[in-house]
């Protein structure tokens, strides 16, 4: 019998590493608030990120909230129902109200031709999502933003180390959310950070994670605790030193996937974008009048414990705690997509016998 083989799986640095880098918490007691891993995996990130303004916190989805907290947003917020829960409940969190934007058919990331139609005078802000590290299209958000005066956070959850034209994807918009959680590229167990463009915003982002603190005896911000502590830090430094070698490592299961599964009917992969320097994050496939439906393949996969995912089914303008709140027939390109879409496991140690493995699964081959 196969071992399972789950959507993805932790990168992780060697054991006797991690045990090298968090020994000297045990001469400090220093375990967390701002401590001297946390520093210098901040500094580490602004250099790779080539982000010259950069806040660390416990995970993606509190530096999304605080994200939006600093920035003292109203009203609505224009962004995708194509994503994590961590987007929309991010927008609803922080009291304010997610308008649905369609996404393109071919990127999944907002479609904006169909964006500046849904702005009103209510309109405070932009979320985005570079989903599956896809990047969106920046230029023309960015356009839409100047002459509406929007401010513009991207959910950037996905696209760690992704480059558009040579310049880092965490230049665009007034700021932009990085996840650093198990299952992403980059990983700190837990984690997650903010970009962002204005160093002004620096205090107030690091107030917001620590309960709006500003002193031993003032309390400026209703803020929360979101802080990165030195254990999560301490695994970021250590897989920093990998990256480039566990992105190139996707990169191979990637072209193997396209190899296998370019160019058949009813299959859809991702093209790849122009300018841009991809993290090979996901590896979405769209069945679209496949001998097979979505569904069909991944029960099919499931029954040879191979554990894809719906990413992203359902859509968030259609969970449970949202009814009656939002038409998903506003949104008919992701409702078209979520319905069809799978990402495939992709993750550096996958062996390539296992990517045809899975492959010869979906395209019901003999091995
Ligand atoms: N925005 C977007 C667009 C996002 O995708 C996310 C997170 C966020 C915001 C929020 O960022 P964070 O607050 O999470 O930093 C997973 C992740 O938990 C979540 O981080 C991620 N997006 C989402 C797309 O996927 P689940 O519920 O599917 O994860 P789970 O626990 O089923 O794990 C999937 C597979 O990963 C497992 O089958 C095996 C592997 N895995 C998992 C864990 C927890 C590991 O190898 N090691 C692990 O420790 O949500």
């Amino acid at each position: 019998m196969n071992k399972p083989i789950q959507v993805t799986r932790s990168s992780m640095p060697k054991f006797e590493e991690y045990i090298e880098e968090i020994k000297d918490l045990w001469d400090s007691h220093w375990l967390t608030n701002m401590g001297i891993k946390h520093k210098q995996l901040e500094a580490e990130l602004s250099s790779y990120l080539y982000a010259p303004n950069i806040t660390l916190f416990t995970n993606g989805h509190l530096a999304l909230e605080c994200a939006i907290a600093a920035f003292n947003l109203t009203g609505e917020v224009i962004t995708t129902p194509f994503t994590f829960a961590s987007t929309t409940h991010a927008i609803v969190r922080d009291g304010l109200e997610p308008i649905f934007c369609d996404i393109n058919p071919d990127d999944y990331t907002i479609d904006t031709d169909k964006l500046e139609i849904l702005i009103t005078d209510k309109t405070s802000a932009i979320i985005p999502v570079h989903v599956y590290g896809n990047i969106c299209n920046v230029n023309e958000i960015e356009r839409i933003a100047k002459k509406h005066n929007l401010t513009v956070i991207y959910d950037a959850a996905h696209a760690f180390g992704v480059m558009i034209n040579g310049v880092g994807i965490a230049n665009f918009g007034d700021a932009s959310m990085f996840s650093f959680h198990a299952t992403k590229v980059f990983n700190t167990i837990e984690g997650g950070a903010i970009t962002f463009r204005n160093e002004k915003l620096t205090k107030r982002l690091n107030d917001l994670k620590n309960f709006g603190i500003i002193g031993p005896e003032s309390v400026e911000y209703v803020g929360g605790n979101a802080k990165m502590n030195e254990f999560q830090a301490a695994m970021g430094i250590c897989n920093l030193r990998y990256i480039e070698g566990e992105i190139e490592k996707r990169k191979a299961v990637v072209e193997r996937y396209v190899e296998r599964l370019n160019n058949i009917n009813g299959i859809k992969l991702s093209e790849p974008q122009l300018g841009v320097k991809s993290n090979y994050a996901y590896f979405p496939v769209v069945f679209d009048e496949y001998q097979m439906s979505r569904d069909e393949v991944f029960e099919k996969l499931k029954a040879e414990r191979i554990y894809a995912r719906k990413y992203f089914y359902p859509l968030t303008n259609n969970f449970e705690c949202y009814k009656d709140r939002f038409d998903v027939e506003k949104t008919p390109v992701a409702k078209y997509i979520a319905n069809r879409v799978l990402t495939l496991p992709l993750y550096a140690d996958l062996v390539l016998e296992d990517v045809d493995r899975i492959c010869n699964i979906i395209l019901n081959k003999q091995p």
